[in-house]
Order: C-alpha cells, then structure tokens, then sequence
C-alpha cells in the first residue's frame, strides 16, 4: 500500500469489527450513514447464514471526522457484533475457569487445519474466529470511505453476479445497475436469476454450497493511474492482490484474463482509432484490456472478475480427522452460509475502492481534498493525457 494504509481486527464472535484508515485527505464530507449503507449492501445477497438476519452493521465513527467532514487525522471505526451477546463465555476476554470443549476436526477448505499448526493452539476456534468472512464488514467500511473520495473524481463502482455454480448470467443486454441493487443476488440478468436461486435452495437441501463469480466495473477512471515502471506500482497487481485476499476468492482476472489466452494478438488486443468526439483525438472500440495497460488505467472502465469457492462449512461435512485422536472425523460444523457471491461483490467493490483511492492519492497528493483536485483538474489539462 502506498499513501492510503488501513487495518481491521476483530473476531467473528468477539465484540466487533475495528478499522484504522490512515492517509485520507481532510475536507471530504463522511457520514455514518453513508458507510452504513454500503454495509448493508454487504447483507442482503441470497443465500447467506441466518446470522446476516442478526447482524444489522452500523458503522460508528470514532475519530477523523469533525461537523461531517475529514480533519486528515486517522479515520478508525467501530461495528458491533449483535451476537457478542450469545457468545460472552466462548469469546470472553477474561479466562473465567469455565471449560469450554476445544474444537479438533479441522474443516477442509479453511484455515483450521494450517491455523492450528502455525500457531500451536489445540483449537480451531481461535483460527477460524478471525479467519472468518465476518471480517469483511470491515473491509466495506473502509471501502466506503475510499468510494467517497473517488466520488469526488467522478469515479464509479458496480459488481454484478456473473455465475453461481455452473449457471452463467446471460448479459446480451446493457447492465442495469438500479435493477443489480434490488436483485437478491446482484445479478443483471433477471432470466437466469430464478435458476440460480433455486440453485442455492437444491444446494442448501442437500446439506452442500455453491460458488460462483463476481465482475466490478467501474467508470470515470482517468488515464495513467498506477505505472510500469516497477512491479509493484502496476496497477492490475495491486488490483489482483487485494481482490484475492477476500476470503473465499480463488481466481482473479482483469478484462479479458483467461480467455484470452486462447486467442491470436490480433483479436486480443483494443484498436486504437482517431475521434473527434471526447477529449482525446482517439478512442476504443472494445475494451478487451479491462481498462489497464502496462500496468496503467487507459481511461477505459476497470473490469475486474472475482472466482469465489463453495464456502467451505458444509452441511453434510466432509471428511477429517480428530486431531486429539487421529482418528477419522467429520469435520466441524456450525452456522454458515450456502452462497456468498453477491455480497462478495460489494467486498470486491471495496477493495477495489480502496487500491484506486490509494493510486490517486498518490499520483494528485494533496492533504486537503481542494489540493488534491485542483491537481486533478490540471493533470486532466494537460494536453494529451
Ligand atoms: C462465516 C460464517 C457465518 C457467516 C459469516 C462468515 O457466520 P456464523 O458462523 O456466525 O453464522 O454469516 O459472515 C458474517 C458474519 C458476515 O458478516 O459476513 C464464516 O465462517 O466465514
């Protein structure tokens, strides 16, 4: 990271989720109700664990924000977990003398099993406690207030459900991002949505979990954020490296990605032909690229597609071993969720968010946000750029 630097901390079951936001410019008007919002963006998807029904996540502001606008001091935040309740004794801070059964069947797919061994603790609830999605509420949050900055560039962010399972949206028409929103599951198409959702159903009823993809698109990126200069400025790295880190992800690909390798260089690649339209003397046709070149924005939308795996607690669980016996042992189950793509989209949106607040702080500087776009309006003066 470069300008912009965040953490959270936090367990699923604890008292809440804590995000400390460093580098955000002062002026930038914030509310409570504005990342709330995009926190319960982060809810509503199908096919989520009853627990989303308990959570209502309200973000409170602790510091970095005085009569409604940033002051440039760290930003940090507070939610609060509804169910710290249920779960005082489990997650109690104090040793209370209680015993409390240590979980020893390790689930596949999870940080249980590597958890335990990295840190020489008998028991997987410390592990999977933090390893949990829960942690994303936090992520969104930060995100939210990365999206407000973007918004004061004109910048714009959607995600959209591409697939659940093996059942691909169809998207031969314009995305409608008002109709995204309503969609239980973000998704654009509303012909495959039924399939999907009786998808989810079948899966749940069978004791099982779906994956699928998630695509973010976002509008009003200018051109010549990140660089090729060094690995670590390119932009579609950065991209790659925080959308990957979302619990679950397991694939990433910008504008093209995958398929296409399987085509010749001369339909890869986005002709450049003259305009009179627009601000530059040139424009593209298709945008095969996903709006990065050299590792660059090229002014063209960010298309960036997200593989998420079957959650990995299973209802019918898979097998394990008891690793107090050795012995053969289903893994653990408790609560969990069948389908988590939608909401992992509003996650990808984030952390997208979060890497392109970071690139433009960095290339306009500023530590007021008058500073930092009146570097914009004359970077964008600039002829050529
Ligand atoms: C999760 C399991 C479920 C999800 C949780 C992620 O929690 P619980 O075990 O309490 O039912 O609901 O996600 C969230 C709490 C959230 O806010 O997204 C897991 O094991 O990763």
């Amino acid at each position: 990271m470069g300008k912009l630097r965040f953490l959270t901390a936090g367990e699923s079951h604890g008292k809440g989720l804590v995000a400390i936001i460093e580098g955000m410019v002062a002026g930038l008007p914030l509310s409570e109700d504005f990342i709330s919002y995009h926190l319960k963006r982060r809810q509503t998807g199908y096919g989520r664990s009853s627990r989303m029904k308990i959570e209502q996540d309200i973000a409170e502001i602790v510091s970095g924000v005085r009569l409604g606008f940033t002051i440039g001091s760290p930003i940090s935040l507070v939610i609060r977990n509804r169910v710290w309740e249920e779960w005082r004794e489990t997650m109690s801070i104090a040793p209370h003398g209680k015993q409390i059964e240590p979980l020893t069947m390790p689930r596949p797919g999870h940080a249980d099993l590597a958890g335990v061994i990295k840190y020489d603790i008998d028991d997987i609830r410390p592990i999977l406690e933090r390893a949990s999605a829960r942690e994303t509420a936090a992520r969104v949050a930060v995100g939210a207030v990365a999206r407000r900055f973007l918004e004061q560039f004109g910048v714009v962010i959607h995600s959209h459900t591409v697939s659940i399972g093996e059942l691909q949206a169809v998207l031969d028409i314009e995305i409608d991002w008002q109709q995204v929103e309503k969609s239980p599951l973000r998704c654009a198409s509303t012909k495959c949505e039924k399939a999907m959702v009786a998808a989810i159903d079948r899966a749940k009823a069978e004791g099982d979990t779906l994956g699928g993809v998630f695509e973010i698109v976002v509008d009003g990126v200018p051109v010549g954020l990140g660089s090729h200069v060094h690995w670590d400025n390119r932009l579609d790295g950065r991209i790659a490296q925080a959308v990957m880190s979302i619990q679950a992800v397991k694939g990433v690909e910008i504008g093209g990605g995958f398929a296409m390798a399987a085509t010749k260089g001369s339909q890869a690649h986005d002709i450049i032909e003259p305009s009179t339209e627009g601000p530059f003397s040139w424009h593209r046709v298709t945008n095969r690229a996903g709006g990065i070149e050299g590792g660059m924005s090229n002014g063209q939308p960010i298309i960036v597609r997200a593989a998420v795996k079957p959650v990995a607690t299973l209802g019918k669980p898979s097998p394990s071993v008891d690793l107090r016996t050795g012995k053969v042992a289903k893994a653990h189950y408790e609560r969990s969720d069948i389908c988590v793509v939608p909401d992992a989209g509003i996650v990808g949106e984030a952390m997208v968010a979060i890497v392109l607040a970071d690139v433009m702080l960095e290339k306009f500087g500023g530590d007021h946000l008058r500073e930092t776009l009146t570097n914009y309006r004359a970077y964008l003066d600039v002829p050529g750029s």
